[in-house]
């Protein structure tokens, strides 16, 4: 259910249930996690792409999943003849079927979370290439990238509000902060569409791009991160994430922290050394 393949230093994983617009499993979000480890255990990937197969990126969660799906108890006799006395509800056809209580925080708990925390912690930059809808887990995960490029057909939508669920895989989190409070509570409350030229116009993904070519634009994106200096881009991404929290001066000596450490680095020296012969750099830091 995950396609895995590698071009030069960029792993590119492939989200691959086409027929349910891969929507996750478990199955799925173990081999996500498992390939992500990986790729951030090998010393030779550099940047890692994440794209689905066929018409969409991704639905969410996979409704049908027997952990998660809704099932209902056979009605006793009492509740039998409690139905046939209740015409109102007897005609609504629902009053015997009583819905077992259901444990779907597990699925966070032990998958989500847990892949969430992988994603943005990756020692090398992420970018998604959205290639049609991403719902739900599936719109979250691929926001919660570094990079997040989508072709013109794509869109995402905060499919929880629909079926009775709050926004989850770090929707909370990113989208008040990617787009604002208003705008967070206008795509989570109401569940819409929102397409991708739109997305990018409020700031919530990078780029938009036509349909035909999302997959060589964001593979030269991917090879682009993967030659820049690592290191300092992964400090990069983790300072800007702390920097919400901190006062300006807390901001200035943080980067005054960081800045220190990475003159040291090979890539600092090899970088500027690079610029002032006019040559091309080679970085090696991770
Ligand atoms: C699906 C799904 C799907 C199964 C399409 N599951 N089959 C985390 C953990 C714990 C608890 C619960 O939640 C979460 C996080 C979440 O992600 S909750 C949100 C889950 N996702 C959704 O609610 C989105 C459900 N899907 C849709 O609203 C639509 O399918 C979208 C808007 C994504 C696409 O619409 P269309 O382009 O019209 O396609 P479609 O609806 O016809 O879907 C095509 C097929 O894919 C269809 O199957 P079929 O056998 O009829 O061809 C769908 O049933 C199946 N599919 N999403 N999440």
């Amino acid at each position: 259910v995950l396609l895995v393949s590698t071009e030069g230093a960029v792993r590119v994983l492939t989200l691959n249930r086409p027929q349910a617009l891969n929507a996750f499993t478990t199955a799925m979000l173990g081999q996500l996690r498992h390939a992500l480890e990986d790729a951030a255990q090998d010393p030779a990937v550099r940047a890692v792409l994440i794209t689905g197969a066929g018409r969409a990126f991704c639905a969410g969660q996979d409704l049908n999943d027997p952990s998660i799906k809704p099932e209902f108890a056979e009605p006793e006799a009492s509740d039998a003849a409690a139905h046939a006395a209740s015409t109102a509800e007897a005609a609504g056809g629902q009053a015997h079927r009583r819905p077992k209580p259901k444990d779907i925080g597990h699925l966070l708990d032990h998958y989500y979370i847990p892949l969430v925390l992988r994603l943005r912690t990756m020692p090398v930059p992420t970018l998604c290439a959205v290639n049609g809808v991403a719902a739900g887990a599936g719109a979250n995960f691929a926001l919660g990238c570094d990079l997040v490029i989508a072709g013109r057909s794509a869109s995402f939508i905060q499919a929880f509000s629909r079926i009775g669920l709050v926004p989850d895989c770090g929707g909370t989190w990113l989208l008040t902060r990617l787009v604002g409070r208003a705008r967070a509570l206008q795509l989570t409350l109401l569940g819409e569409k929102l397409p991708a030229e739109q997305a990018q116009q409020w700031g919530l993904i990078a780029k938009c791009v036509a349909d035909e070519e999302l997959a060589s634009v964001a593979m030269a994106t991917a090879q682009q991160l993967a030659g820049m200096p690592t290191k300092a881009l992964m400090q990069t991404r983790a300072a800007l994430d702390d920097a919400m929290d901190l006062g300006l001066e807390d901001a200035l000596r943080m980067e005054a922290r960081l800045q220190s450490q990475l003159g040291y680095a090979h890539d600092y020296l090899e970088g500027a050394a690079a610029f002032l012969d006019k040559r091309a750099p080679h970085f090696k830091d991770r």
